[in-house]
């Protein structure tokens, strides 16, 4: 199933039926299991036409969160650990990346309060301090309050390059600041966990055309999405539960830098599409 958050209630979308539910969003999504209780909630006093339920999901969608917080994982592919190797080695902390790729402790860091994070089809920034900018596309997972993966979603980890390749001290620089985060389209809401042969793929468009295309399937990462999430949750209290991107595998080669009005797609299978045009913050 796919849980849709929009200005009218949340929509969910199962068997080709859409529903509506008013209840609240936080409410909604923090279940002990999410997947039975909305099947229970199913039925046709809830239900709406195809056409009310794409008009919703088209012009009055928001960003599928709540009050959580939203964290990240990194160097989980090495993918990454290669690109912040060499974008490193000038600053000689490549080192820091392969320690953390190797040891048993993941790299986690806080990336967004909810009112920061960008939904589909608006504007992610890039900051105008850096030079060297890429979005990260990665699965990201709902964790409920007992820190149970409960959906999944689309992110995009907006970061700085030229300011995390300087010094990693200045990850938070790098990753950290208004419309750095993007999510959405809406929660994938599977029975079972999500199949580690899922595709990521990442689009680039300049004035239309494509400037970047990559895919990687989420098998290529190094950890298992339950152990960054008990890790996330060995010192936190979420009472709302929280969001997790998981780390990119997909970086764009070294010569690439994001420029104002581009167009950034990132598709993950049977969840859909998160598109974002990059900006400048005004
Ligand atoms: O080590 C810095 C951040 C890594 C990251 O965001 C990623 O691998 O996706
Ligand atoms: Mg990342």
């Amino acid at each position: 199933m796919l849980l849709y958050k929009s200005t009218q209630g949340a929509i969910l979308l199962h068997d080709n039926n859409y529903y509506l539910f008013r209840d609240d969003w936080d409410t909604l999504i923090n279940q002990t299991d999410l997947y039975s209780h909305l099947l229970s909630r199913v039925d046709d006093n809830k239900k709406i036409g195809l056409g009310l339920a794409k008009g919703y999901i088209k012009k009055e969608l928001l960003v599928p969160i709540g009050s959580q917080e939203v964290w990240a994982a990194g160097v989980t592919y090495l993918r990454s650990l290669d690109a912040r190797k060499d974008e490193a080695k000038d600053a000689g902390a490549a080192d820091c990346y392969q320690r953390v790729y190797d040891a048993e402790r993941p790299e986690l860091f806080f990336k967004s309060l909810p009112h920061r994070v960008a939904g589909h089809g608006s504007k992610v920034n890039i900051r105008k301090d850096s030079e060297w900018n890429v979005p990260e596309p990665e699965l990201t997972l709902y964790i409920n309050s007992s820190g149970k993966i409960q959906a999944y979603t689309i992110g995009n980890d907006m970061s700085s390059r030229s300011i995390e390749g300087e010094n990693p001290l200045y990850l938070p620089q790098a990753k950290m600041y208004e419309r750095s985060a993007a999510i959405g389209p809406c929660l994938y809401i599977p029975v079972e966990s999500i199949s580690l042969e899922t595709t990521i793929s990442l689009t680039i468009k300049r004035n239309g055309v494509d400037v970047f295309d990559g895919s990687i399937q989420l098998n290529r990462m190094k950890r298992k999405l339950e152990e960054l999430a008990e890790y996330l949750f060995r010192e936190n209290e979420f009472k709302q539960g929280c969001f997790l991107m998981t780390g990119t595998g997909i970086v764009p080669p070294n010569d690439f830098s994001l420029k104002e009005a581009d167009e950034v797609e990132i598709s993950i299978e049977n969840i859909g599409l998160l598109s974002n045009t990059v900006a400048y913050r005004k």
